[in-house]
């Protein structure tokens, strides 16, 4: 188990309200992590305010304790440390952050591995298969048991950013905190069922839609899905509907790449996953995005049909870069890595 660093562990130790707080359109691993640090800090008598401007996804709603989330941060209010969790960069912090002053120590719990450094104390473990990760160890320093509530919590960060113990970040640490986790009194099915069967029927009828715009390039190694506008509106569905329609691109036989084209006005929100072969974070971070190795996402202006044109080139260009190369190494993750939150 990795040790968070000491002057964390001391920041929080002496603190007596603490801010935490996690990336815009937060996932799993965000809120996971944001809600499991809050109780945690709580069983310390910390006084912990959580804050996320944007709703909770409908998949996360009955989490434990999301309710306490709050999307406005009193002004007024003093904090002595605030906690950035699975944020890997400024920019994606809400727009109510409080001052520099009223938000004390700025420590940022992050694993991104294409992460901007800010805050005053950092952890940044590229390592970790999830956040979650480094809130339980940092539990584990702050000599908090973790129970069955921070259970579910970090169950779900650890579930999420794994794609169900899935992806290549899955290693023998994650899975231990996993086995930690279970010994809770979790029960991984009752929590599946209420991550992963509990869709909207929008968001059913959204991905036939969703499929039926597949496009394979002449290769047959990058396929991609457009989202137009009119396709939310026609099922009557939101973005937060799209979390992992990805997948079934990347899933096809000989696909390396997968790439998500979603319009929002003049230009389109772009995700991408690989299988491994493209590293897929470095090209979106010539676009001006980031993420991970085999997950990552920029923004193009023009239209999804424009987009989705010059983003083919591009990649089978990096395609014809890597051929015959091994899998890009490291561990990679799969979470979601947002260039531009909605507003
Ligand atoms: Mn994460």
């Amino acid at each position: 188990m990795a040790a968070p660093p000491r002057q964390i562990v001391q920041t929080l130790m002496a603190a007596h309200r603490v801010l935490v707080t996690c990336h815009r359109n937060p996932d799993g691993d965000a809120l996971g992590s944001m809600l499991a640090l809050g109780r945690i800090l709580g069983k310390l008598g910390i006084e912990a305010t959580l804050y996320s401007q944007d709703s909770v996804p409908k998949q996360f709603v009955t989490l434990p304790l999301a309710d306490t989330i709050v999307r406005k941060v009193d002004p007024g209010m003093r904090f002595d440390a605030t906690v950035a969790v699975d944020t890997g960069d400024q920019a994606l912090l809400g727009d109510q952050m409080p001052s520099r002053e009223a938000a004390g120590t700025l420590i940022v719990l992050d694993h991104h591995s294409s992460s901007k450094p800010f805050g005053d104390l950092r952890w940044h473990d590229p390592g970790a298969a999830a956040t979650g990760i480094l809130v339980a160890e940092l539990s584990s320093a702050l000599e908090v048991t973790l129970d069955a509530t921070m259970g579910e919590l970090l169950w779900c960060a650890l579930y999420t950013d794994t794609g169900g113990f899935r992806y290549s970040s899955t290693d023998a640490r994650a899975l231990r905190l996993a086995a930690r986790l279970a010994e809770t009194g979790i029960r991984p099915w009752d929590l599946a069922v209420k991550l992963y069967e509990n869709n909207p029927v929008e968001r059913v009828r959204l991905l036939g839609q969703v499929l039926a715009s597949l496009e394979l390039s002449a290769s047959g190694h990058i396929a991609s899905l457009s989202v137009t506008e009119g396709m939310l509106s026609a099922c009557n569905a939101d973005e937060s509907m799209l979390d992992g329609f990805i997948n079934y691109a990347r899933a096809i036989e000989g696909v390396e790449v997968a790439v998500q084209v979603l319009q929002r006005g003049p230009s389109c929100r772009i995700s991408m996953r690989s299988k491994g072969r493209v590293n897929v974070g470095r090209l979106a971070q010539r676009l001006g995005g980031g993420g991970h190795p085999n997950a990552a996402g920029c923004q193009m202006d023009g239209s999804p049909k424009d987009v989705q044109r010059r983003l083919l080139e591009l990649l089978e260009a990096a395609l014809e870069d890597s051929v015959g190369s091994a899998p890009v190494d490291g561990p990679v993750q799969d979470t979601t890595w947002d260039p531009s939150p909605r507003t």
